[in-house]
């Protein structure tokens, strides 16, 4: 098997040449371009391509969703320790969960979701990892891991963590980005300090609007000087007490892809908050200007917009909590069932509210069933629903859930469209024939 990356464009990533330029990117990939599609292999054409890299058919390519590159491809060498993920991107390395592999309460760690603005730290060593808090406080900090877990109480909660763009793949007209479906979110058991201890042993001066949160990660440029996102929270944000400077997921080190060896989790808010590879906070008296904290990124209009619609500047506003939203982890969409009644179970959370409801449909909407709903472990987390479902005849039936929240707030039928795709909360469907 040849090496992809080095043939196709070496440092830029075989998705970024694909898009850039199909053609020639086919032409070094497989000595040719590839039939029909000028987009090449990874947009789903060029399947026979496809089989004959692998040197045989797929005969389940129906099911393979866009954009996924099956392993025995080179790129699975971005995926080290992760299991079923669908990459969306190799450079930086972006990769989602199918929603029927989140159905454990607790998403292990090589099923939680990878979204990377730039180049993994090549040193993710716990040994001399320090994390400097400084700015606005009385006395600035710099902390090895060890006086993490020496100087204040450890704890161990399960997050929510979604990315800000989840659900970007069903905006109409597209917008750009990771074209992420449903599998950019995932819950584990975090093991860290609360950021609000670190804070306050720090003393955080009056005047203090705003975090800066930076990570070692690279700039895909290369440039040193630059960082791929340096993102913040409100103050007030900070200090509430589920807000997690962690260095353990599951119960063992972070995955290296997920920001090892230690990283903040902001649950609720855009998982762009939750800095991996963390080396500082600093508190500012203004709203952090970092990396992606500006223009359209992680913003969204402070108005309805028609969908296509130009936004000015001005009427962005940052994202803070995630909206209400639910997942159908059981059934799989796309499955045959043989009993006419099933199982289906899911997960809901809303940013720092808690799931009231979770209504389940099979007839497109016209009724609805509740079903049952635990309460979270623990505030941050989402929370675990069920519901035996039974259908009158044999066919095809979608399953709808629609969760509501603390504050009576629902999931829509269709989207709010907004330039970059950001907080797609529609009500998850999962198409089922049932023989
Ligand atoms: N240092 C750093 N932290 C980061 C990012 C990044 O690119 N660099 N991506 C952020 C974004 S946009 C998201 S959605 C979450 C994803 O966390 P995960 O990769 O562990 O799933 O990490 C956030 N933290
Ligand atoms: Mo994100």
């Amino acid at each position: 098997m040849p090496n992809k990356t080095d043939r196709a464009g070496g440092s830029k990533g075989l998705f970024a040449y694909f898009d850039e330029n199909p053609d020639e990117a086919d032409k070094q990939v497989f000595g040719r371009v590839a039939h029909s599609d000028r987009r090449g292999f990874l947009k789903g054409a060029g399947l026979a391509t496809m089989g004959a890299m692998l040197g045989t058919a797929i005969p389940f390519h129906r099911n393979m969703p866009a954009g996924f590159v099956p392993v025995a491809f080179a790129q699975d060498d971005v995926l080290t320790g992760k299991d079923g993920l669908t990459l969306l991107n190799d450079r930086p390395v972006n990769a989602e969960t199918p929603p029927h592999l989140l159905d454990a309460p607790i998403t292990p760690n090589d099923r939680f979701f990878v979204r990377n603005n730039g180049t993994v730290p090549e040193n993710t060593s716990a040994d001399g990892w320090e994390v400097t808090i400084d700015g606005m406080v009385d006395n600035p900090m710099t902390l090895s891991i060890a006086d993490l877990k020496e100087q204040f109480d450890v704890v161990t909660m399960a997050l929510v963590i979604e990315c800000g763009g989840n659900g970007r793949a069903f905006f109409d007209p597209p917008a750009s980005g990771n074209q992420w479906t449903y599998g950019a979110v995932g819950c584990a058991e975090f093991t860290g300090v609360r950021l609000r201890d670190v804070l306050e042993k720090a003393g955080v001066k009056d005047g203090v609007v705003y975090t800066a949160h930076e990570g070692a990660d690279g700039h895909l440029s290369g440039d040193a000087e630059k960082m791929p996102l340096s993102r913040g929270v409100p103050i007030a944000k900070a200090l509430t007490d589920n807000v997690l400077i962690a260095f353990e997921m599951n119960g063992t080190e972070l995955p290296v892809l997920n920001g090892a060896p230690v990283r903040l989790v902001v649950p609720g808010w855009p998982g762009s908050c939750s800095q991996k590879w963390l080396k500082r906070v600093w508190l500012r008296d203004v709203v952090h200007d970092g990396a992606k904290m500006t223009g359209t990124s992680y913003r969204v209009p402070n108005h309805p917009v028609a969908a296509g619609e130009e936004v000015a500047d001005e009427d962005f506003e940052i994202i803070e909590r995630m909206p209400v939203k639910s997942l159908i982890t059981n059934p799989a969409t796309g499955s045959d069932l043989a009993e006419k009644s099933v199982e289906v179970r899911g997960h809901a959370w809303s940013g720092d509210r808690t799931i009231e409801k979770v209504d389940i449909s099979i007839d497109f909407g016209a009724t609805w069933m509740s079903a049952e709903l635990d309460p979270p472990v623990n505030s941050g987390a989402w929370q675990n629903w069920k519901k035996t479902v039974r259908f009158p005849l044999a066919g095809y039936y979608e399953i709808w859930s629609r969760a509501t929240d603390s504050n009576g707030v629902s999931q829509p039928f269709a989207i709010a469209w907004n330039p970059k795709g950001y907080l797609n909360n529609s009500m998850h469907r999962v198409g089922v024939r049932v023989a």
